[in-house]
């Protein structure tokens, strides 16, 4: 296995495929979709809709018929962001495309930056839009959601010791390769703890994650979908990892092996 995914040189990092999930994202679905397909044009544009009880799926069928690089996946029902960016990882690779976005139906992930992130890709296998390092923002969050941000990312540096200081962002940029690295069979987060997840996977195999600055504007329209579950599974999930993280640690300190984490 190789310490970097662009060694194997077969990735088509211009083929690019953004991949939105959507749960009743009517009213944002066509806004953002326009936006992508002006800030990128050469990008082609995935929609992962959960059958939204609001109709989003038909909007999406709209949008598809009338832009032939627009496609869509119509899930049978609500199954979580993870899941969803699963299916569309798997088509992605199956489709060919070098470079795969995750990018939230809200609005909060720019298109306009878009190509700052994609810029990075050449010299990384991950590429994350951070709003936790200079340079990075994040525009009318409450004080709650803030904190919970922070404070997700600070127990997950401390449990995970890992070199990253946004690992629970979701707008990022992988390598088709790093993908197939990782290996997806095996991931199980369904919810927003799939992004440490990821985070976490991608820095054990010596991937290389390259944090861009961005600037994350919370949504004007439709509401949030963060719910006390999503946060008890993502609290659950990496204590976990960090529990076993930690052992390992210790396990391969007593036989003076190197850890994964000093990278
Ligand atoms: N397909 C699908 N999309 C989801 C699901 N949960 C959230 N999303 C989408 O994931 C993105 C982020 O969700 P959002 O509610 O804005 O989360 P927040 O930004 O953390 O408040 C949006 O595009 C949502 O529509 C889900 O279960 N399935
Ligand atoms: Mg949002």
């Amino acid at each position: 296995m190789p310490a970097s995914a662009d060694q194997q040189g077969s990735d088509r990092i211009d083929r690019v495929l953004v991949c939105i999930p959507t749960y009743n994202e009517r009213e944002n679905l066509p806004r953002i979709v326009q936006r992508v397909r002006a800030a990128v044009p050469h990008a082609d544009v995935l929609v992962l809709d959960d059958n939204s009880p609001d109709g989003t799926g038909a909007v999406a069928d709209e949008l598809v018929a009338a832009d032939p690089q627009v496609h869509v996946l119509h899930r049978p029902g609500k199954q979580g962001l993870g899941n969803a960016y699963l299916a569309g990882f798997a088509w992605a690779l199956d489709q060919g495309y070098g470079a795969i976005v995750e990018m939230d139906a809200d609005g909060s992930h720019q298109p306009e930056q878009l190509p700052t992130l994609l810029a990075a890709l050449p010299d990384a296998d991950l590429v994350i839009g951070a709003r936790w390092v200079r340079g990075g923002s994040v525009v009318n969050w409450p004080l709650h959601r803030k904190a919970l941000s922070v404070g997700a990312n600070l127990y997950t540096r401390a449990l995970l010791g890992m070199p990253v200081h946004d690992a629970t962002a979701g707008y990022r940029v992988y390598r088709a390769s790093a993908l197939e690295a990782i290996g997806l069979d095996h991931v199980a987060s369904q919810g927003y703890c799939f992004q440490v997840d990821l985070t976490q996977r991608a820095v054990r195999m010596g991937l290389r994650v390259v944090e861009v600055p961005i600037t994350f504007v919370e949504r004007e329209v439709g509401d949030s979908k963060m719910s006390g579950d999503i946060m008890r599974e993502s609290l659950q999930r990496i204590t976990a990892w960090g529990v076993s993280h930690r052992a390992d640690q210790v396990r391969r300190l007593g036989r003076r092996e190197p850890t994964w984490h000093r990278l």
